[in-house]
């Protein structure tokens, strides 16, 4: 219970965590309905007005709000004050080129600042710990809301940016780093880094990560905690929402949890839209409570998890958990019939103690056939011998999750590209027709 940053709000009751909700959600509907066109049509197009709003379960009468509405009003439609009253700016780049774009006013980043500070303190995060955040400064939401979270929890932040991994690793050893922020899969990629040069990872003084923004299984936060020997967390959040801090998980290790005085959950069928049932998955949809510049009803986020039993957890927290996020709608693949998410390939490369960092799907029509290649990448260097019986072995625990037979290829360390920011799990070059 030590590592509360906010006692009163992360311990509320249920019922009063479900009046605050109620009273938020009221005030947030009517100041989208006053302020947002977008909102006022969708209103009237399904004949509500904000007063009908009485219970929390009513929220199922309010219009959705998907990615694609956020584009058609881009950049500044969605907002409800005028720019004189915001004072940042950010944007996810996403992969049709229109960026989503959000705008905070200092109300807002207040608000982030505060739920990044649970996120932060529920991961371990004290005042006497030196933060470095390698996350580039930038338009992403990740650097600026770790920074700031840091901060008001009155951590030193070495504000150390964007890759050049073995600077980043000097200056862990330099300036003392016990705690690390990141896109998961960039702390493998700097553990691989710092064995490069001949530092072990584990002698660093970093004790405790938080690391997010993509796929994060299971597999791959025990590889990091292996390869660091740390305690790892796992943050979850997005560009619409504020960024990083919607939800993270606590000493439990038992799902993330979401801060429900800030954003109201639903859990839905992605097809039909209707609830799904505590612990079955589906696509979590958000409503934010607290935010002034940029509110949204209902957001489709296309991630995929499932909810947890309301019981308080073991460290106090009363809010509710949902699982880590185990992919999203739009990258489900389809090949031959069968439904894939790469999460459930990672699953099986990071549970086999030969397999490296990197990994990727690659996806091609043979002869009108599609065919799945996953590349992977070895701990170590390879004999001929050795490598065909690893491809073998992940060959076959792979087609034991997704019941056909993919081809395996192993490749030596760090040879798959980085791309970008955040990994690139999946290349489809199948002929589209
Ligand atoms: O990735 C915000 C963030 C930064 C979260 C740093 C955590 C750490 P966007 O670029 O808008 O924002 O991307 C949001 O990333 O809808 C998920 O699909 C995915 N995502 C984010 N966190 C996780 C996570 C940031 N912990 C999109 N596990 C979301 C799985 C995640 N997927």
């Amino acid at each position: 219970m030590d590592n509360l940053f906010n006692p009163k709000m992360e311990t509320l009751s249920r019922k009063k965590i479900r009046d605050l909700q109620l009273e938020r959600l009221k005030k947030t509907v009517h100041l989208v309905y006053d302020n947002v066109p977008f909102y006022k049509r969708k209103f009237k197009e399904l004949q509500i007005k904000p007063n009908d709003l009485k219970t929390l379960d009513d929220i199922s009468k309010l219009p959705l709000t998907t990615k694609d509405d956020l584009r058609d009003n881009s950049p500044f439609g969605m907002m409800t004050t005028s720019l004189d009253n915001c004072i940042e700016l950010h944007a996810s780049s996403g992969t049709t080129g229109i960026p989503i774009t959000a705008c905070y006013t200092p109300h807002d980043i207040e608000a982030w600042s505060e739920v990044m500070a649970r996120c932060l303190s529920m991961s371990g995060l004290t005042k006497k710990d030196v933060f470095q955040n390698p996350i580039p400064y930038g338009t992403f939401t990740g650097a600026f809301g770790f920074h700031y979270g840091a901060q008001k929890i009155g951590a030193m932040v070495i504000p150390s940016g964007k890759g050049q991994s073995e600077r980043q690793i000097k200056l862990m050893g330099y300036y003392g780093t016990t705690f690390m922020s990141g896109v998961a899969s960039y702390a493998v990629r700097l553990g691989q880094i710092a064995h490069k040069m001949g530092v072990d990872p584990k002698q660093s003084k970093v004790r405790n990560g938080l690391f997010g923004a993509e796929m994060f299984t299971t597999g791959l936060k025990k590889r990091i905690m292996d390869i660091w020997n740390i305690d790892v967390h796992d943050i979850y959040g997005l560009t619409e929402m504020c960024g990083p801090g919607a939800s993270a998980d606590c000493d439990q290790h038992d799902g993330l949890h979401l801060w429900e005085d800030h954003f109201l959950v639903e859990c839905l069928d992605p097809n039909t839209l209707e609830p799904v049932s505590l612990e079955e998955d589906g696509e979590l949809v958000l409503t934010t409570l607290a935010k002034e510049g940029m509110p949204l009803l209902r957001y489709r986020t296309r991630d995929i998890a499932n909810l947890y039993d309301l019981e308080t957890c073991e460290c106090g927290r009363t809010h509710i958990k949902h699982s880590t996020i185990k992919g999203r709608s739009d990258d489900m693949i389809i090949i031959r019939g069968t439904n894939i998410f790469p999460g459930q390939i990672e699953s099986v490369l990071m549970k086999n103690p030969s397999v490296g960092g990197n990994w990727r799907m690659i996806l091609l029509t043979e002869n009108d056939v599609d065919m799945l290649t996953v590349e992977v990448e070895s701990k170590q260097q390879l004999s001929t011998n050795e490598t065909s019986n690893l491809e073998q072995k992940l060959q076959n625990d792979i087609k034991t999750v997704i019941v056909f037979t993919p081809r395996v290829t192993v490749l030596p360390p760090n040879t798959i590209p980085e791309n970008g920011l955040k990994a690139k799990r999946v290349i489809d070059n199948r002929k589209k027709d």
